[in-house]
């Protein structure tokens, strides 16, 4: 079991280093990366367009009634190592439905890269993990793929990919989806984190669920003191798996003069569910500027932000009013600093947002941009009247 880590500090300070945590102990759970993620929307076809104009993505695989799936659609979108799984149902009733009513366009399944997926189930469930579906083969004439699942918060469930077998498009089932319509990418590289809400006095179960179900650590943890009751009302805590490359922030609601942001999602979901997809870059002016000429609505930071912005972050490799005009926010930790922003809700009910991120020597997550990032979304809290 790896010792809890309180904060950024202690993970710089090589005694408690993510690598010296997970030499004693051999990693039950190697994950090799992110796989994909996958939403169900309503209308899967309409969703593709939106990603690939609006963020980027590339058509890369297609299942439907065309290749013989009967029941749904699923589009397949990629961006670099990021690939989007956009599934809708073709009939009435089903599971994919009574979710959907349920919680609206939903990130389902956060899928994991591993090596062995038998293996990945068996250790997961046998410390707690409630199963999914049991590990299967899938197969076709690019090889065979093992996948097994288990829930995590909420609805949401992991699957586990072993791919190393197939060398196909996406996965058996899917053909390439050729598009005549290509638009180009806009620089998003891959997945830095994803984060979850969790419902009232939940954020320390379901750490402790990453940590002793999947082998995870705490890597940082926000608490009241940082940026609960004086901006904003929630507490957080990141989990990360032992090669770092899986990054998972639990946030919770808590009380303050205002509604929490936290309160507001498990509200309109119906419980909890992945808050944000934060997707790096290594030039976000450039894939900013370029989501902007594309149609993405980002949170509007005030100006007023930027005002002693030097005196906060010292010397940064960026032209500050490029910076502002789009609105990136600047944080630095003592290993470097960081340029993040966030998108407006990109879904009809104010649930999932994306985040845009790029690091620059800096592991944290932005908590110097808490009270700026709070207090905008607050701002669109009190337009919905959920404040
Ligand atoms: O992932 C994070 O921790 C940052 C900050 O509701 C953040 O992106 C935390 C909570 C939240 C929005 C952003
Ligand atoms: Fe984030």
């Amino acid at each position: 079991m790896p010792k809890e880590i309180k904060n950024l500090k202690d993970l710089q300070n090589t005694e408690y280093g993510l690598k010296k945590l997970f030499d004693d102990a051999e990693d039950f759970l190697p994950l090799l990366g992110t796989d994909y993620v996958e939403l169900y929307v309503g209308n899967a076809k309409q969703a593709a367009h939106f990603y690939k104009t609006a963020f980027g993505f590339q058509s890369l695989a297609y299942a439907g009634l065309e290749t013989g799936v009967k029941d749904r659609v699923s589009y397949v979108l990629k961006q670099d190592k990021i690939r989007l799984v956009l599934t809708s149902p073709l009939n009435k009733g089903g599971d994919i439905n009574r979710h959907l009513n349920e919680h609206g366009d939903a990130a389902k399944v956060i899928a994991l890269w591993v090596d062995d997926a038998t293996k990945a189930f068996e250790e997961t469930t046998k410390r707690g993990a409630k199963p999914y579906f049991e590990p299967r083969i899938e197969e076709d004439e690019h090889g065979h793929v093992v996948k097994s699942g288990i829930y995590t918060y909420g609805e949401t469930v992991h699957i586990f990919v072993e791919r190393k077998n197939y060398n196909g498009v996406f996965l058996p089932g899917f053909e390439t989806w050729e598009s005549h319509y290509n638009p180009p990418p806009v620089g998003l590289k891959f997945i830095d984190h994803i984060v979850g809400n969790v419902g009232w006095d939940e954020m320390n179960t379901w750490c402790k669920f990453y940590a002793e179900v999947m082998g995870f650590a705490q890597i940082i943890s926000f608490a009241d003191d940082d940026i609960s009751t004086e901006y904003t009302a929630l507490m957080s805590k990141v989990m990360s798996n032992g090669n770092g490359r899986i990054k998972f922030p639990i946030n919770e609601p808590a009380e303050a003069e205002k509604k929490s942001q936290i309160e507001e999602y498990l509200d309109f979901y119906n419980g909890p569910g992945v808050q944000h997809l934060a997707l790096a870059t290594d030039d976000i002016v450039a894939t900013v500027s370029a989501m902007r000429d594309r149609g993405v609505e980002f949170l509007y930071v005030p100006d007023t932000y930027y005002d002693d912005i030097l005196e906060r972050v010292g010397e940064i490799d960026e032209d500050i009013n490029l910076l502002k005009k789009h609105g990136i926010l600047i944080d630095r930790d003592e290993e470097g600093y960081l340029l993040q922003l966030f998108t407006n809700n990109v879904l009809d009910r104010p649930t999932m947002f994306i985040e845009i991120i790029q690091r620059k020597g800096a592991q944290s997550f932005g908590v110097g941009n808490f009270k700026a990032l709070f207090e905008a979304i607050e701002r669109q809290q009190a337009k919905r009247g959920t404040l």
